[in-house]
């Protein structure tokens, strides 16, 4: 999954992708470097991030997502937001995935067009809200709560109607957790694999790998997002959320063989 970000202001692309052209022409990189699916997105949700109005994601995203089906992109879009309205935008499109970082928590209306529309939907783990959520974060026992939190919003999804095929998770590193509890997440990814829906991880230039690798700015994180990439999909993560479609794929392809067959 490519990262398609259509905001003035997130944490390492902000500002880039704002003007469709340059939007559909970097989707149609992030396709020819491999990437299976385009996460569009029109509110950052980095930490401190404030929220964006319904008008102001629809004005963002909605060109983008007529160009991306223009362009016959419309099946590999995945429509990051919380809600209905953009979704039911980018379904128009052709989207195929909803990815919730509320996991159907900001607006339990999202259930209902995500089974209208028959889409796929990510739910992840979030502790807070973006403004606030790295305010001290803290867990007994970190992966057993976002587990339990996963467990629970699945079901919530299955009441609402939406087939549990069509539902991803992801644990929501970055997502009010400090650097400890980010690398606990990812050591113990194979307990995620347990709930049997594919596991998502979205580590891709994130803070805390700059940090482990002696204080390196985004752009500079590839190194450890492929780190994370390739450990993970031994861990049994299946759906890999990064910048760099091109360099991850070719570790991917290279950890996968490693792994061997399942
Ligand atoms: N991370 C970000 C946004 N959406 N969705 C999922 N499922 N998992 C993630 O880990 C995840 C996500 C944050 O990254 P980015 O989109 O690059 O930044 P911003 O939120 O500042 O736009």
């Amino acid at each position: 999954m490519g990262v398609l970000n259509v905001t003035p202001d997130s944490f390492s692309d902000g500002g880039r992708w704002l003007a469709s052209d340059a939007a559909v022409a970097h989707a149609r990189q992030l396709v020819g470097e491999g990437a299976e699916l385009v996460d569009v997105g029109g509110e950052s949700t980095r930490p401190g991030a404030d929220p964006v109005a319904e008008a102001e994601e629809l004005r963002r995203v909605v060109p983008v997502l007529e160009r991306l089906a223009d362009a016959g992109l419309g099946p590999r879009i995945s429509i990051d937001t919380t809600k209905p309205a953009v979704a039911a935008a980018a379904a128009d499109a052709g989207a195929t995935l909803v990815n919730d970082v509320t996991a159907l928590r900001a607006d339990p209306a999202l259930a209902g067009l995500v089974v209208e529309r028959g889409l796929s939907v990510c739910l992840m783990h979030m502790r807070g809200d973006p403004r606030t959520m790295q305010d001290d974060p803290r867990y007994d026992d970190v992966v057993s709560e976002v587990k339990g939190f996963l467990t629970e919003r699945l079901a919530f999804a299955v009441a609402q109607g939406i087939p549990e095929e069509h539902v991803l998770l992801d644990p929501g590193i970055g997502f009010g957790k400090r650097d400890e509890h980010n690398l606990e997440l990812l050591r113990r990814l194979h307990e995620l694999s347990e709930l049997g829906r594919p596991v998502v991880v979205g580590a891709s230039r994130k803070a805390f790998l700059g940090r482990l690798a002696g204080g390196r700015g985004p752009e500079e994180r590839l190194p450890g997002t492929i780190a994370t990439c390739a450990l993970a999909l031994e861990r049994g993560a299946s759906v890999f959320r990064v910048h760099d479609v091109g360099p991850v794929r070719d570790a991917l392809a290279v950890a996968a063989a490693t792994v061997g067959p399942r």
